[in-house]
């Protein structure tokens, strides 16, 4: 298939997505078309399976916010003519499912079908804001496939934006080759010399993801034993969790990394992986830290309780709830034949449920449903507005 996917290339939950699916089926022999305005952050530029094309956004004194939507939505149609694209997929509803709905309309009579997966905060925060509610409803109920990561925002997405239409379900996944445990002591000797043990946390830093709780959290193991904390991101709230740091004296005990490419080199050096949310409609982060056979204290909201089992391969708090995450953690690091048993399960858990060998020809199956329902429609001469209902 040659599949053209549109997501936000820079750091970010949708963006790793798209782009992981991207790579995994340019391995298995789609030609993948990626169309935004950089390249993604963790794409193969020397894959000859992968391509890059570049929206260009001409910018205008009259202009203060120069149309993305629409020059986005022109390059799409442009890419699906010059490399006679089979569909279009985009990751995060907003704009990117308005811009294809654009370019689908463009190039009518000629098909080219779209499907938007919902990652999360397009629902849960952004497309709530009634500025946006209007236009995403429309737009998720004008694709020709709609796909979310989690059953839980798949149920939020029916009943906030009165959907009517099916969705479909495929989790997000992780590469169970690459995602392994590296217990490397010199490696881990770089930020723990005396073999300590390590707790990390992974996210762009944005205020949903509670960083600060992090740091709550591993100050109150610091009280029992020695421990470092490794932060790997950026984002708005790292200066919060730097000032806490410094308040609780603890610089020599954290380490931020700031953001990183390879994140699996990292991930498999960890001990626990924490992940204090106030909302996650799944939890990337958390499952690849499983697949490196981490134990995971997360929290019992939206769709991490589908990834995380509370007290089999981690534990789930509520949100803001650091006392009983730390005494977790204390329970988890005092006991080294505990954490090793979670960290067994939990890899067991992420290659049961969500390993790509066995999402991906989810995806690949999904598309086929698609290209065959609008060849159908086409032929039928079922108009845009009527067809949607995969
Ligand atoms: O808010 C974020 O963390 C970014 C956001 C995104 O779309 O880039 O992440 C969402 O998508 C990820 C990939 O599907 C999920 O793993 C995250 O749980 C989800 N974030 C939230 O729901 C807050």
């Amino acid at each position: 298939m040659r599949i053209g996917i549109t997501c936000y290339p820079t750091y970010g939950g949708s963006g790793v997505v798209a782009t992981e699916l991207g790579a995994e089926l340019a391995a298995r022999g789609h030609d993948v078309h990626f169309i935004s305005y950089a390249p993604p952050i963790r794409m193969n530029p020397n894959d000859p399976h992968t391509h890059f094309h570049e929206v260009e956004v001409a910018s205008y004194p009259l202009f203060d916010h120069p149309p993305y939507t629409l020059a986005l939505a022109t390059k799409m149609l442009e890419v699906f003519e010059s490399e006679a694209l089979d569909l279009l997929h985009v990751h995060y509803a907003i704009p990117h499912s308005v811009s294809a709905m654009l370019a689908r309309s463009m190039a009518a009579p000629r098909r080219l079908p779209f499907i938007t997966t919902l990652h999360g905060t397009d629902i849960t925060l952004v497309g709530s804001n009634r500025s946006y509610l209007p236009i995403t409803r429309f737009s998720i109920e004008q694709s020709d496939g709609v796909t979310a990561i989690s059953s839980y925002l798949q149920q939020q997405t029916v009943r906030d934006f009165e959907i009517k239409r099916p969705i479909e379900v495929i989790p997000n996944f992780v590469n169970c080759d690459l995602y392994i445990r590296k217990d490397d002591p010199k490696l881990r000797a770089r930020w723990a010399p005396n073999g300590e043990p390590i707790l990390m946390h992974l996210s762009n830093f944005r205020p949903v993801k509670r960083v600060t709780d992090a740091v709550e959290i591993f100050a109150m193991v610091r009280e029992k034993m020695p421990a470092k904390l490794v932060l790997i991101g950026d984002g708005p709230d790292r200066g919060a969790a730097e000032y806490l740091v410094r308040k609780k004296k603890l610089q020599k005990d954290v380490i931020f990394l700031g953001k990183q490419d390879q994140v699996y080199e990292k991930l498999g050096l960890a001990d626990l992986f924490l992940l204090p949310s106030q909302l996650e409609s799944f939890g990337l982060a958390a499952l690849e830290a499983m697949a490196c056979e981490v134990p995971v204290i997360a929290t019992n909201v939206g769709g991490l309780p589908e990834v995380v089992e509370h007290g089999v391969d981690g534990y789930l708090v509520e949100p803001g709830d650091v006392k009983r995450a730390g005494a977790y953690a204390i329970e988890i690091l005092s006991r080294a034949d505990r954490g090793r048993e979670m960290g067994h399960t939990a890899r067991l858990n992420a290659k049961q449920k969500f390993c790509a060998n066995d999402v991906i020809p989810q995806y690949e199956r999904y598309y086929q449903r698609v290209l065959e329902s609008a060849a159908v429609a086409t032929a039928c001469g079922v108009s845009d507005s009527a067809r949607s209902r995969m």
